[in-house]
Parts: structure tokens; sequence; C-alpha cells
């Protein structure tokens, strides 16, 4: 596979750019358009976008270089087309998107010193148009600086914030979000307007180039592709003072930011100049998991989360502060990656479905010594067939007859999915995965037992993709090779149900004369209450267990 040199692309006015974070590593699995890097200048902050999807050889950059266009920045090994277009040299006079306002303000349509009410419109913004309101940072009664960051609209490439362009006391705001606005439109009145913006000096500068887009890209495929969950969304944080300076923060984390529901006006920024990092929101996101939120009075006030909604309004107490070193030696050592999304994913569906676990016993004494005589024919074919393969096939019969159980919930519609990909959890050293094996009802045991062992050692190597992490409609999670009896399993939202699986072991069952030694598998299936009932459940149960006590059952 060729080696490609991926290079700064054309960024507009902007000479040298400082490398402030680095997106990638050697190793990973980049996207065409994927953002690898984040530069700034004094005055915006940009994402520099792969030109090729492919994997990372090398880096040639580091924190703190300077760069500008067709400096090589990494090194990639590519795999498939280029990318048709490069988002950050996209249209017009490329001053990338700002972190803070780089849009220079409307005129206004008073004189300074106007006491009347002012307009404030959507300055110019290029060649961008129907850009949505994502983003209202003001409310009428608040009083306003020039330049000061009113609303902050989206394309599909850029993120932006539209400044005032006088001071004063907001009256009336003309947008909501979701509202698409375009240059020139009415976005807020202002009164008692004390001055009226002249462009200062940097922003003049800024006006001679249009803000263009900088890549949003990667974070939201980076959450699409975490393992357990789709999504990330913060479950309840009660907004608490936000800094009064606007947040400094690139697109990709802004984005990244609202899609967990992230104020970034309460996140500290480690970055340089305060920039707020992916790290940053990902630290908060932590810290309101552990509980650092307000009352649990709030809790008891806040409205009752939607089917689906985002769960806002959830209070709980502080989570408790303890020096452990007061008490004796300790270690600290950062979460990874995968751990930091994987937490965020499982407490927004702990938190989020209203789950309940029933805990069965499948006799697999047949299905057992079925496998292990399969497994004696087969010795040479190097494929050992587990029986977490034959519990993928049992799962696919029982949710093929309750197909509620391989639905998701869609607003206050259920989706039916018609095709059944099975999400195994995976123990690795880096946290656990969820690989899928895709159409799962098509294959026979052997080659899921198969794919199952190539899927479990890709994800143990950090090499699994994206596509081999989603789309699953059913999740196992088998501990079956590592003891325990039940536990009760989280699902893997959007998904509605989920199988525990322990381990088997031989007991005592009365077959209606005596007591028999049978093995007995120890099955935990957790289920969301707002799609399945109690009874769907047992009958799913009972019927895992009759298949799995009579395989042949699979086939009627
Ligand atoms: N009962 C008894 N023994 C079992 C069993 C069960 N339910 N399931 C597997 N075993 C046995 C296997 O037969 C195998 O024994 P031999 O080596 O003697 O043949 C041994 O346990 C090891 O199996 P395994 O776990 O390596 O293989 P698997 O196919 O059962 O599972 C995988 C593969 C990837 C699911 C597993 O390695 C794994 O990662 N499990 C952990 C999943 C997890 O972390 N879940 C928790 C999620 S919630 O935090």
């Amino acid at each position: 596979m060729a080696l490609v040199d991926i290079k700064v692309p054309d960024i507009g006015d902007f000479d040298e750019v400082t490398v402030i974070e680095l997106l990638v590593k050697p190793g990973d699995t980049v996207k065409p358009e994927q953002s690898l890097l984040t530069v700034e200048s004094d005055k915006a902050s940009m994402e520099i976008p792969s030109s090729h999807g492919g994997v990372v050889k090398e880096l040639r950059v580091q924190l703190g270089d300077k760069v500008k266009e067709g400096s090589v920045v990494l090194v990639l090994e590519a795999q498939g087309a280029p990318a048709a277009a490069v988002p950050v040299s996209a249209p017009a006079p490329a001053a990338p998107a700002p972190a803070a306002a780089a849009v220079p303000a409307a005129p206004a349509s008073a004189p300074a010193a106007a006491s009347g009410p002012v307009e404030v419109r959507v300055p110019d913004i290029g060649d961008f148009k129907d850009v949505v309101v994502i983003e209202v940072l003001v409310k009428p009664g608040d009083a306003v600086k020039v330049e000061q960051s009113l609303l902050t609209v989206e394309s599909d490439k850029a993120s932006m914030e539209i400044p005032s362009s006088a001071s004063g006391v907001l009256k009336e705001l003309k947008v909501k979000v979701g509202d698409k606005v375009n240059i020139g439109d009415l976005v807020a009145v202002l009164e008692g307007v004390a001055s009226v913006a002249g462009l200062t000096a940097p922003a003049a500068q800024a006006a001679a180039a249009a803000p263009a887009p900088a890549a949003l890209a990667a974070l939201a495929a980076l959450a699409a592709a975490a393992p357990v969950a789709a999504a990330v969304a913060l479950p309840a944080h009660v907004p608490g003072a936000a800094t009064a300076q606007l947040p400094h923060a690139s697109p990709s984390v802004r984005k990244f930011a609202r899609e967990l529901g992230v104020p970034l006006g309460e996140v500290k920024g480690s970055g340089p100049k305060g920039r707020i990092t992916q790290d940053d929101v990902q630290g908060f996101t932590k810290s309101v998991m552990a509980g650092d939120l307000r009352t649990l009075a709030q809790a008891a006030k806040a409205p009752a989360a939607p089917a689906g909604g985002d769960g806002a309004g959830l209070g709980l107490i502080p989570w408790p502060k303890v020096d452990f070193a007061k008490f004796g030696p300790i270690e600290r050592k950062e979460m990874g990656r995968i751990k930091k999304i994987s937490g965020a994913n499982l407490l927004r569906n702990a938190v989020m479905i209203p789950a309940v676990t029933n805990h069965d016993d499948a006799d697999i004494t047949d299905l057992e010594a079925f496998r292990v005589s399969t497994n004696k024919e087969n010795e040479k074919s190097g494929v050992k067939v587990t029986m977490l393969a034959f519990l993928i096939k049992a799962c696919i019969a029982a949710l093929k007859k309750y197909p509620e159980f391989n639905s998701s919930l869609d607003g206050d519609a259920l989706v039916y999915k018609q095709y059944w990909h099975i999400g195994f959890a995976a123990d690795t050293p880096n946290g656990l995965m969820v690989p899928v094996i895709r159409d799962a009802d098509k294959k026979g045991v052997l080659q899921i037992s198969q794919e199952m062992g190539e899927l479990a050692k890709k994800a143990r190597d950090g090499k699994l993709g994206p596509a081999e992490m989603t789309g699953a409609t059913f999740t196992i999670s088998s501990l079956g090779g590592i003891g325990g009896k039940y536990f009760t399993p989280i699902i893997n939202a959007p998904e509605v149900a989920i199988l525990g699986v322990c381990k088997s072991s031989m007991e005592p069952v009365w077959d209606g004369k005596q007591f028999v030694p049978r093995l007995m598998l120890p099955l935990s299936l957790t289920w969301d209450h707002r799609v399945i009932d109690g009874a769907a459940a047992a009958r799913f149960n009972a019927y895992l267990g009759q298949i799995l006590g009579d395989f042949r059952r699979v086939l009627l």
C-alpha cells in the first residue's frame, strides 16, 4: 500500500500556525477528511483533515511546531481513494472557523453612541448559506459587549460564532436554536446602546478574510465508533456558573461537547491560552459522571426525561473528594481513551434506560457434549467451536420469535430491524470493546466461532475498525470463561436488550423422580422496560432455555 504525505492544505491568509493538538497517533486508522491535528493562529483555530483514509505510519509534527501550507504533518499508509475535497481548504478566502469570534461583526444599523434600539444582523459569513443556529449564547436582558458572541451557527463544515455589532442590553432575540440564517438576517435587537462597533483592528483584519470552514469531522465518528454504544450523551448536568469569558475551543471540540451535552462555558481549558481540549471535555464528563452535580432536591424537581431524550434535569450530590494519600500510598493513572468513552456510554445507558434484569438457567448438558465432540472432530481445522457461537444462534432464534428485542426506540416509534447483527463484549487490555458479527442469522456456528476469534483478537490488539463495532441489534456479554453466577449487564443503547452469560456448572436438577446432574448455564437478560414487558422477557429467556436444551428447535 502506498505511503502518502499528508500536508497542510490551503489555510488562507494564515502564514504560520502552531500545532496545538494532535488528534491521531501512529497506528490509528483514519478516514478521509478525518481531522488529524488542530492548529491555531492568534485569531482562530482549525483542524487539518486527512486527504486520504489509511493507517497513520508516522507523525511529522509535534505540539508547538509551526506549520504552513504544504508542510507535511504525517505519513499515511493509504487505503482506498483520496477524499474528494479536503474541507479546510474549501470555499472562500480561508480564515478558519473561529474558536472565539473571528467572524467580524456586521455593521450596526445605528450610529455610534446611539441610545435607541439597534439591530444586529448576520455579518458576512463567506460562502455559507442557510447555516443553522445551534447555540444561543445570550438571553433578553443580558448586557452584551461589542463583538461578544451571541449565537453559534454551523454548516456541515464549520461552526462560527456571530458577534454583536454593538454593546448594550439585549432587548429581543429574533432567532432560536434550529433556525437557518443567512448574511443580513436580523438576529437580535439591542437597546441602551452605548457604543457601536466600528471594527476593531484585529476584526478588520479578519474581515479581509471571510470565515471559512474548519473540518468538524472526526469526533462524532469517534463517538459513533465507541465501544459499548454509539452516540455519547451526558446525563443530567445542572448548569453551574459559567465563566464570563467565551469558551475557547476548536469547532470539533465544540461539537463533541454538544454531543455530550457539556456546557463549554463550565469547562476549564488546559490548553494554550486556556483553550478547551477534547480531554478537558472528557474530564468534565467524568466529573459529572462521578456525581459532581448539584442537589438531590433539584433532581426531584427535574422533569422526567422523555423517551430518547437527553436526560437533562437529573441532579446528584457532589462526588466525595478524598485525599486518598492521607490514608496510604497511592498511584494515580489516567484512564485510557476507550475506558473514558465506554464509561460515558455506560453511564448514559444506565441512567436513561429503565432496565430490568431477569435471571434464568439453561440446561446445556447435551449442547456442551455436542460442542466438545464437534471440536474433537474438527481438531485439525484450527477452528474451535465456542459456547458463545451457539448462544448467538440461539439468541437469533429468540429475537426472531420476539422481534421487539431486536428493535430500537426512535422517539415514540419502535424501529424493528430485519437484520440480526450480534455484538459480543470482549475483554481487552484497553477496556471493554463490543465487536459485531454481522448477519449472524446467515452464518453457521463454525463461521461465527471463527469470526468471533478473529474479531476478539483484533479487539485485544486495538485494531477494530468502526464498522466492526457498530450496527449491533443485540449484544451478548459472556463471562463464562471466567466465572460467576449472574450479573446485570448494561444495555448497549440504542439496543433494547442484552444477554449476560456466566459460567456453567453441574447442578442437581429434579427430573420429576430424582435429582440428576445437569450442566446449567446462568443467563441474565437485561431489557428496556419502555419497550419490553416482564412477561415477554420471561418468555424470551424460557424460549432461549428450550433452544439451548435441545438445539434441534433452532430448525423449527
Ligand atoms: N461456562 C463454562 N465455561 C465456559 C463458558 C461458560 N458459559 N464459556 C466459555 N467457557 C470456557 C470455554 O469453553 C473455554 O474453555 P476451554 O479453554 O477449556 O475450551 C474457556 O472458558 C475460555 O473461553 P473464552 O472466554 O476465551 O472464550 P469465549 O468464546 O467463551 O469468549 C470472549 C470469547 C471474547 C467473549 C471472551 O474472551 C471475553 O472477552 N469475555 C469477557 C466479556 C466481558 O468482559 N463481559 C463483561 C461485560 S460487562 O463489563
